[in-house]
């Protein structure tokens, strides 16, 4: 397949790549990896990166518009999704051929030309891993973003599940690339005082119960009064696992710009994405997020949440 995929990029001049709506360091850290490696083997080639930016995440690249006129006679590489309506920025209907690389369980068939892996720690994982299978050269800022994507989705190594793999490409990027960790894992861990502070009113607030299922409701006041935006909880979910009597984490998230109820939930061991997936939302099985409606859709996740974590303590 990694051959498929080189064989099908070379027969394109023009490659749109694209991601999952709500960027996190893994979908863009692979979807400007990717572009990175295909100039620097193929120059002549035009490559467009589809997607809403990221203000805090400026380090792994520019993205562009996707005008009418890019559609014609290009290629879709889509990366880090599983679902056709999370695309972010472009429409998939427009194109006669696509790749997809990805490491979440199936949802939508997007093409024949594929590699799923939901063992594989992160989409930047597989790109790295395609990009030496197939011999071509990667330039050291591509290593970075792939390593940042890693980092991210591994939680720092917690989440890859005692896979050699993971380690022998982050090997190979420090090695032969000649990344420098340290100075990357500022770009993903530096924070603000108010989010920190943030973290702190979630931990205060977080309602546990017997089934160990934890919740938060965040209104837009909160937020003010913490002087940070309803995309700020994200980075700060990961940071509750390995907590006694703490099985599965929930946070709601009011968005009065968008009209949403941003949600994100995190795991330990109970599969949650089933749940997710009937919300308009999704994600890894222990890793899920979406956009509700009202704060009455969020009753009815904690209340099916606290099902899940029933049955599985009974199960244990
Ligand atoms: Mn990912």
């Amino acid at each position: 397949m990694e051959n498929k995929i080189l064989e099908l990029i070379k027969k394109y001049k023009k490659i749109i790549i694209a991601r999952h709506i709500g960027a996190d360091p893994d979908a863009l850290g692979s979807t400007f990896a990717l572009k990175e490696i295909i100039l620097e083997n193929f120059p002549e080639k035009e490559i467009y990166v589809a997607g809403t930016p990221v203000a805090k995440f400026k380090f792994f690249g520019t993205h562009d518009k996707i005008t009418e006129e890019l559609y014609q006679d290009a290629l879709l590489i889509a990366l880090d999704i599983p679902d056709i309506k999370r695309l972010d920025g472009v429409d998939y209907y427009k194109f006669k051929d696509t790749i997809k690389i990805d490491h979440h369980p199936e949802i939508d068939k997007f093409s024949d030309i594929e590699i799923i892996d939901v063992d594989a720690s992160s989409a930047c994982e597989l790109i790295a891993k395609w990009c030496y299978k197939c011999n071509l050269k990667m330039p050291k800022h591509a290593a970075e973003n792939i390593f940042i994507g890693i980092i991210a989705d591994t939680n720092r190594f917690l989440f890859c599940s005692n896979k050699p793999e993971t380690y022998k490409i982050v090997l190979d990027l420090i090695q032969k690339e000649r990344i420098n960790p340290n100075e990357l894992y500022e770009i993903l861990y530096k924070r603000s005082i108010p989010e920190v502070r943030l973290e702190g009113f979630i931990s205060l607030n977080m309602k546990v119960n017997k089934n160990g299922l934890g919740y938060v409701k965040i209104t837009a006041k909160d937020l003010k009064n913490y002087g940070v935006d309803s995309a700020s909880v994200g980075s700060i979910m990961n940071n509750y696992n390995f907590i006694d009597g703490l099985m599965c984490w929930v946070v709601f998230t009011e968005d009065v710009k968008n009209g949403v109820i941003r949600t994100s939930a995190r795991s330990r061991g109970i599969k949650i994405n089933k749940l997710f997936e009937q919300y308009n939302g999704g994600g890894h099985a222990y890793a899920c997020g979406a956009k509700l409606k009202n704060f009455s859709e969020a009753d009815e996740i904690i209340a099916k949440l606290d099902e899940l974590c029933k049955e599985y303590k009974e199960d244990e």
